[in-house]
């Protein structure tokens, strides 16, 4: 059995740009990535995600135009946690990206995202969330830079997604 823990991750986007950040400490430092952080307690995920966007690069969303477009799982082989992602985008957005101590946002065209600095997962999912498509992925992971197995299945809505876990 896992420790599954709740992550948000949260893209902005604009016509055909993308929004990420150069995350500066911590976990995944010099890659780029969505906004996000671990889900506190007595804290709602789409609470959460709107917080750690505004703390990673002050930028404002409503929870109701953020939407949710993925469930992510990241196992790493030999560690009993499970990060549970939960993934938003939206196109709604108050204020200009700042960088914070914990990011440098900077606006990426849709056709040149910077895989090669990014999470190894990213470039297999990333043609979803440009697409506008739903999904579940699951990644298995040796260390950091070594993806034994996954899997990634294209949802019909993530409403659907759950609704179906649930009745298993
Ligand atoms: P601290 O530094 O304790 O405040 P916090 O901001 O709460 O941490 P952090 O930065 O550890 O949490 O969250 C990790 C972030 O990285 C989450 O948004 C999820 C995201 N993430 C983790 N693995 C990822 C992966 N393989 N690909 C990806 N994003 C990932 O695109």
């Amino acid at each position: 059995m896992y420790v599954k823990k709740l992550f948000t991750l949260v893209f902005i986007q604009k016509e055909n740009q993308i929004l990420l950040g150069l995350k500066k400490r911590g976990f995944g430092m010099n890659k780029w990535n969505g906004f996000g952080g671990k889900v506190e307690p007595n804290e709602t995920i789409i609470d959460a995600a709107v917080r750690e966007l505004k703390e990673e690069c002050c930028l404002i969303v409503k929870p109701g135009d953020l939407k949710n477009i993925a469930h992510i799982e990241f196992t790493f082989e030999g560690q009993p946690t499970l990060m549970d992602v939960r993934v938003f985008s939206t196109n709604i957005f108050e204020g200009t990206p700042q960088e914070t101590e914990e990011m440098k946002p900077k606006w990426y065209d849709n056709d040149g995202v910077p895989f090669e600095d990014m999470w190894l997962d990213d470039k297999l999912w990333f043609p979803y969330l440009l697409q506008g498509k739903s999904f579940f992925g699951h990644f298995h992971y040796e260390g950091f830079d070594k993806i034994l197995n996954y899997k990634i299945e294209e949802q019909v809505s993530m409403e659907a997604f759950y609704a179906n876990r649930k009745l298993k």
